[in-house]
C-alpha cells in the first residue's frame, strides 16, 4: 500500500493542466468520492492494526498535497487564460464615449461676466439672500412709500424687524460699503427674488449681477468706458453702446445701457424690433445719500454702479427667450449647451 501511496505521489506531482477544465479533470481523477485517494481511504480498513498508524499519516499526506497542487494547477491555469484574453484587447481602440454633463447656460453667462471684470481689477463679494429691510431697501435710498417696499413685489417673511427675500444684489454692496472704507471695487453674482406670477416674460426668482466701484473722483466718464470694455468683450469688439438716462432711487444721474443689436449688427431686424438697439443694464452714479448712509462720505468719495439681469444677457447670447427653461431642468435644453461646456 505505501508503494501506491508512493506512485500516486509521483504521479500527481508530474501532472500538468492546460486550462480550469483539465485542472478539474484532476480533482475528480484524484479527489472526489470515487477518485483514487478515497479508494485508498476505503481499502485502509483491511491494513493490519500495527501499520495503521503509518498509512493512515501517508494517505492524509498525500491528500493534502493532492489538494494543494490541484489548486495552483487550476489557478495557473485560470490566470494564464486571463493574459491571453487581455492580450486579444486592441488597446488603440477609442474608447466608447462616456455621457458627460453640461454647464448651466446662467453658469456660464454669470462667469463670462465676472471674468470680465475680474480682468478690471474687480473682486466678487457674497451675501446672504435673506435680508432685512434696512439693507435691500433704507440704505439704498428707497422712500417709505416706494412701491417696490409693497407685498405686492417683495417676499416677506418676518416683519418687526422687517425680514425679506433680497430684490437685489445691491445688498451685498450695502453690506461691504457698511464695513469697508474706499476703494471699492466690487462684482456681486446672485439670486434675487420678486413676487411675480411665473411666465415666460417673468420669473419669481433670477439672477444678477451688479458691480460697484467708490473711491476719490470716480465720475460718468469712468462709467461709460467700463460699460463700453465690458460690452466689447461679451458681444465682440464691434460693439456700440449707447446710454439713455433713466431713474433708480440709488444712483443719480441715472441711465440705461442699449448696444447694437447683436444679431443685426445694428441695420434693424425683428430681435431689436428694427431699432438696431438692445437694452441690457441699468447703471448710473451711487446717489450721496446712499454712500451717507453706509458711512462713506460723499464730500470725499463717488462712484458708480450698474446692475444686470443674467437671464437677459443669456437670451441675447443663447436666444434663449422664455425664462421657465432656465430652472426647469430639462435635459433635452441642458445638452444644448455642451458644445459651450
Ligand atoms: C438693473 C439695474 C442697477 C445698481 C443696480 C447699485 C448698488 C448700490 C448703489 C447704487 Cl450699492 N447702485 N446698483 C445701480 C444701477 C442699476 O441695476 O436693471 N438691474 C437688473
Amino acid at each position: 500500500m505505501l508503494d501506491k501511496i508512493k506512485a500516486l505521489h509521483a504521479q500527481i506531482e508530474a501532472a500538468t493542466a492546460a486550462n480550469g477544465e483539465e485542472a478539474e479533470a484532476l480533482r475528480i481523477k484524484y479527489l472526489s468520492k470515487k477518485g483514487e485517494i478515497s479508494q485508498l481511504m476505503a481499502d485502509f480498513r483491511n491494513v493490519p492494526a500495527e501499520q495503521k498508524r503509518e498509512i493512515g499519516q501517508a494517505i492524509n499526506e498525500l491528500k493534502n498535497f493532492a489538494t494543494e497542487r490541484i489548486n495552483m494547477l487550476r489557478d495557473a491555469a485560470e490566470a494564464a487564460s486571463a493574459c491571453a484574453s487581455a492580450a486579444a484587447l486592441d488597446l488603440t481602440r477609442t474608447p466608447a464615449p462616456s455621457a458627460m454633463g453640461t454647464r448651466h447656460p446662467l453658469s456660464l453667462v454669470r462667469e463670462e461676466i465676472t471674468s470680465i471684470f475680474r480682468r478690471l481689477g474687480f473682486s466678487i463679494a457674497d451675501g446672504p439672500e435673506i435680508e432685512d429691510d434696512w439693507h435691500v431697501f433704507s440704505a439704498l435710498n428707497f422712500a417709505e412709500d416706494h412701491p417696490a417696499r409693497d407685498m405686492q413685489d417683495t417676499f416677506f417673511i418676518g416683519t418687526s424687524p422687517e425680514v425679506v427675500l433680497r430684490t437685489h444684489t445691491s445688498s451685498v454692496q450695502t453690506r461691504v460699503m457698511e464695513h469697508t472704507q474706499p476703494p471699492i471695487r466690487i462684482i456681486c453674482p446672485g439670486r434675487v427674488y420678486r413676487n411675480e406670477a411665473i411666465s415666460a416674460r417673468a420669473h419669481c426668482f433670477f439672477h444678477q449681477v451688479e458691480a460697484l466701484y467708490v473711491d476719490r473722483n470716480v465720475t460718468f466718464a469712468d462709467l461709460r468706458q467700463t460699460l463700453l470694455y465690458f460690452a466689447r468683450e461679451m458681444f465682440g469688439p464691434d460693439t456700440q453702446i449707447r446710454l439713455r438716462p433713466s431713474y433708480f432711487p440709488f444712483t443719480e444721474p441715472s441711465a440705461e445701457m442699449d448696444i447694437s443689436c447683436n444679431l443685426c449688427g445694428g441695420k434693424g431686424c425683428s430681435f431689436c424690433k428694427h431699432t438696431g438697439w438692445v437694452e441690457i443694464l441699468g447703471c448710473g452714479m451711487v446717489d450721496p445719500n446712499v454712500l451717507s448712509a453706509c458711512g462713506i462720505d460723499p464730500e470725499v468719495y463717488s462712484g458708480f454702479a450698474l446692475g444686470m439681469g443674467v437671464e437677459r444677457i443669456a437670451n441675447l447670447k443663447y436666444r434663449v427667450n422664455d425664462l421657465r427653461l432656465f430652472s426647469e431642468n430639462d435635459v433635452r435644453f441642458l445638452d444644448e449647451f455642451t458644445a459651450a461646456r
